[in-house]
């Protein structure tokens, strides 16, 4: 990496502090960019490793007009996917050497993906937590400070409200239906809401990159405050819906304006991203068989860019 001339450190700076954004051809300090790789290829895994759960019901929706949906809800994803690699690939990596490491365990992946979806009920509480706790965490990511991140999130924010509102539709229909489709619901809340918080990261003290993270604008609110905002969202849905949150500890808070809730099970969330989760090795074995299965495509992919003398395609 070239040694910064002092303009250069001065004029990132200066595009940090008026709000405006670093676009790839721009000098930026190696830790910068480093982060913002770390952050982007986790969330594109997040997303390609985030349509296993769902997957596992596409097969088996009840009607139609549910597996359609479904599909277009996974498809999506992928879509997400694909621009999260791209907007990676501004910053110097290969969209391939990230996947590689996703599969060989150097890269993460968020926790929430490696829980068990074992009822149709729970693509509805995926929709309507998952998704919704994901919205609440990617809105101010449209305002992060690294152009090609920031507007991939803009797109990707209105198809996450999209996906939220059919969970939460899904959701409505089988409460309206028999006390086993509503004891379904509740069984599927009382084993995501959790999970769904811990989306979120560690607790403000325990995260190691959020203070340098917000310094440069690439995270606008901590960690503990988007969980809060969370919370406070999903409470009154929660009541309209006539589903119980599984924390006792549940509280309005009049002099916060806030409603104050319990502490998340942290040792979970550690197990989790360490790879010790109820589904880590059938994830990453899944994502790892899909890429093998699909080496013939980028093959074909490569050979066809050489031949129409396009050099290396984007083949992966
Ligand atoms: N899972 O210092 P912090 C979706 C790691 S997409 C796993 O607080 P940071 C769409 C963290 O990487 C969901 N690892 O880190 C969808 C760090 O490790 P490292 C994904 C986690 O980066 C819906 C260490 O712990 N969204 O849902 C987790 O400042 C439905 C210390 O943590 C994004 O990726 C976790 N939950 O804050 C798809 C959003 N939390 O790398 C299908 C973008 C923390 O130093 C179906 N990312 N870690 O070794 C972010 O906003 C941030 O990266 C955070 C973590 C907030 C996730």
């Amino acid at each position: 990496m070239v040694e910064a001339s002092a303009e250069a450190q001065s004029r990132f700076e200066a595009v940090i502090a008026n709000e405006q954004r670093v676009e790839p051809r721009d000098w930026m300090p190696e830790a910068y960019r480093a982060t913002l790789v770390r952050q982007i290829a986790q969330h594109a895994h997040s997303e390609i490793i985030g349509m296993q759960p769902e997957g596992n019901w596409l097969t088996r929706a009840p009607s139609l007009r549910r597996k359609a949906i479904l599909l277009a809800k996974a498809q999506d994803e992928a879509g997400h996917g694909l621009y999260l690699y791209a907007a990676a690939e501004t910053l110097g990596v290969d969209r391939a050497e990230l996947t590689e490491k996703l599969i060989d365990g150097r890269q993460k992946y968020s926790s929430i993906f490696n829980y068990p979806t074992l009822t149709f009920a729970d693509v509805g509480v995926i929709g309507w937590l998952v998704d919704g706790a994901a919205i609440c965490n990617q809105v101010p990511l449209c305002r992060c400070s690294y152009g090609p991140y920031a507007r991939a999130m803009v797109r990707i924010c209105k198809e996450e409200s999209f996906h939220q509102r059919q969970g939460y539709e899904l959701l409505m229909t089988l409460m309206a239906g028999t006390d086993a489709q509503r004891r379904m619901v509740q069984d599927a809340v009382d084993r995501w809401w959790w999970p769904s918080l811990m989306m979120f990261g560690p607790p403000d003290g325990a995260s190691p990159n959020s203070e340098r993270s917000m310094a440069w604008r690439i995270k606008r609110h901590s960690n503990d405050e988007l969980r809060q905002r969370f919370v406070d969202m999903t409470v009154p849905q929660a009541e309209h819906l006539g589903v119980t949150l599984p924390d006792p500890a549940l509280a309005w808070n009049e002099e916060r304006g806030s409603w104050d809730f319990g502490e998340p099970d942290w040792s979970e969330l550690m197990q989790v991203i360490k790879g010790q989760g109820p589904c880590n090795a059938q994830r990453v074995d899944r994502r790892r068989a899909a890429h093998e299965d699909g080496a013939w495509v980028r093959e074909a992919a490569s050979a066809y860019a050489a031949k129409h003398g396009r050099g290396k395609g984007s083949a992966e």
